[in-house]
């Protein structure tokens, strides 16, 4: 049988993320002072407070106040992952990688600036996201610093982001299966994700089978994710054709719909919300409420 999952998001829920998205924006403004040298402090800021939707950082202070933690334990570790994931759009904007000049609405860093700021930028996020933590861990115990420290850097390294990336590149028209594509996935998105997740409920406190548990709803979040930026390509590119058949269904870029078909990837979408849900069941239903709206809310994305 189907699972059947309510999709709605209600107007509290955007009252929520508003909410936490400001301040996770105040955090980050303190966190990257404009000083000496200016332009490379103006290149980390150009990106880092160009908007997004801040998905990760409030995913990690969601589940720090899922098991009782108070928001401010894992405030510096919700920078640090917004910090690491803008990195990445930095660098994967460069002309060495998908050469872009947009991202966010805005010239993209390395046309703002040059390419040289922009590689010089995402080095010196990705190097502050983890000074960030460990230079605030005021009242947090320096065990849970440790373990966030490891989910950081692994979520990042070769077995992490950087691994997603290169097996992408690798498999640049070639055809893939829906296992390969899973994999690039997984460690192009679903790590960061992950680790945003895991890091919240480490710094709140987590017991181990408490962090094995949201491991498991960020392991369902961030497939999530992919397959809805896989079925928003098709269903974009769909409105400006004007047809059915759209961009990614013709192109050689390897997405769910392409794979899969878009009814059975609509359908995949309700069962990740579902699983998502369901990892979630064993904790107190109110403090689950907001990490089951994000994956609510990632269901239904429009951008
Ligand atoms: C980590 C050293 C190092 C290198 C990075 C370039 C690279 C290696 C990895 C690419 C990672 C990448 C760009 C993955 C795509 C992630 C993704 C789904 C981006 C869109 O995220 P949203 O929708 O964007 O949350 P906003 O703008 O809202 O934050």
């Amino acid at each position: 049988e189907k699972p059947r999952v309510d999709l709605e998001v209600g107007s509290s829920f955007g009252e929520y993320l508003a909410d936490k998205a400001k301040r996770v924006n105040e955090a980050l403004d303190v966190a990257v002072p404009l000083r000496h040298p200016l332009r490379i402090h103006e290149s980390m800021r150009y990106s880092l407070l160009a908007g997004g939707k801040r998905v990760r950082p409030i995913l990690c202070l969601a589940s720090c106040e899922l098991v009782g933690g108070d928001e401010s334990l894992a405030m510096p570790a919700a920078c640090a992952v917004e910090m690491i994931h803008t990195m990445s759009l930095i660098h994967d904007d460069l002309p060495c990688m998908d050469n872009d000049d947009l991202r966010r609405g805005k010239p993209t860093n390395h046309r703002a600036f040059d390419e040289e700021t922009a590689v010089l930028a995402g080095d010196a996020l990705l190097s502050l996201a983890f000074e960030h933590v460990a230079a605030n861990m005021i009242g947090v115990p320096a065990d849970r610093v440790v373990r966030a420290i490891l989910e950081l850097g692994s979520c990042v390294g070769s077995q992490g982001l950087v691994a997603g990336q290169i097996v992408d590149i690798q498999s640049e028209g070639k055809d893939i299966t829906l296992k390969e594509l899973e994999y690039i996935h997984v460690h192009k998105t679903a790590k960061l994700l992950e680790a945003s997740v895991v890091c919240g409920a480490i710094m709140g406190g987590a017991s181990g089978d408490e962090v094995e548990r949201v491991r498991q709803y960020a392991r369902s979040i961030g497939l999530l994710f992919q397959v809805i930026d896989d079925i928003l390509d098709v269903t974009r590119s769909s409105a400006e054709l004007g047809k059915t058949a759209g961009k990614d269904l013709a192109s050689d870029k390897a997405t769910f719909p392409k794979l899969m078909g878009i009814d059975r990837a609509q359908e995949y979408v309700r069962e990740l919300v579902a699983k998502a849900h369901g990892e979630l069941s064993s904790f107190d239903q109110a403090k689950a409420a907001p990490l089951k709206g994000l994956a609510n809310y990632i269901a239904i994305r429009q951008n």
